[in-house]
C-alpha cells in the first residue's frame, strides 16, 4: 500500500489546526501509521528542503520551519500521495480552492500550513529523513473492509 509524508508546519501547529488536518486525511479513508510533534534542526530543514537551495526564499523557509514545532506524519492508502496533494491544494494559498488545507486556512505561500511529498521517490526519500522504520506502525484498522 503506497505511503505519503506530510508535515504540519510551525503555523499550522500554532494556529490549532492540527486537529482538523489530521481529521480530513482520517475521514478520507486514509490510515496513519507514523505520528510525532518534532521540533526541527537547521541539518534536517536543509535536507527535507534540499532541492530549493538556491532559491531566494530558502534560508526563510529554513528559518520558518525550525522556528516552532512541526506535526511530521505518515499516512497510507491507495493513491494516498496524489490525493494528500489534492486535499492540501496548490503552494500558494490565494490560489488554493476553497475547501483544501491552504484554500481553506492561507493567504500567504510562506505560512501555507502543510508539507506533502510529491511523488512516491520523494515520499520515500522524506519518510526515511524523518522517520525511523521503527517508528511506523503497520496495521490493519477493522473498518478497512468498507473503504475498500
Ligand atoms: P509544495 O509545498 O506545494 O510542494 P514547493 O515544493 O514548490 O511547494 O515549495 C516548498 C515550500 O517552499 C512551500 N511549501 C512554501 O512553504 C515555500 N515556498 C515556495 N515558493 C515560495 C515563495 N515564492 N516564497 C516563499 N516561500 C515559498
Amino acid at each position: 500500500m503506497e505511503r505519503t509524508f506530510l508535515a504540519v508546519k510551525p503555523d499550522g501547529v500554532q494556529r490549532g489546526l492540527v486537529g482538523n488536518i489530521i481529521g480530513r486525511f482520517e475521514s478520507k479513508g486514509f490510515q496513519l501509521v507514523g505520528l510525532k510533534l518534532v521540533q526541527v534542526s537547521r541539518e534536517l530543514a536543509e535536507k527535507h528542503y534540499g532541492e530549493h537551495k538556491e532559491r531566494p526564499f530558502f534560508p526563510g523557509l529554513v528559518n520558518f520551519i525550525t522556528s516552532a514545532p512541526v506535526v511530521a506524519m505518515v499516512w497510507e492508502g491507495k493513491g494516498v500521495i496524489a490525493s494528500a496533494r489534492k486535499i492540501i491544494g496548490v503552494t500558494n494559498p490565494l490560489n488554493a480552492e476553497n475547501g483544501t488545507i491552504r484554500g481553506d486556512f492561507g493567504v500567504d505561500v510562506g505560512r501555507n500550513i502543510i508539507h506533502g511529498s510529491d511523488a512516491p521517490d520523494t515520499a520515500e526519500r522524506e519518510i526515511a529523513l524523518w522517520f525511523t522504520p521503527a517508528e511506523l506502525c503497520n496495521w490493519q484498522p477493522s473498518i478497512s473492509t468498507w473503504i475498500y
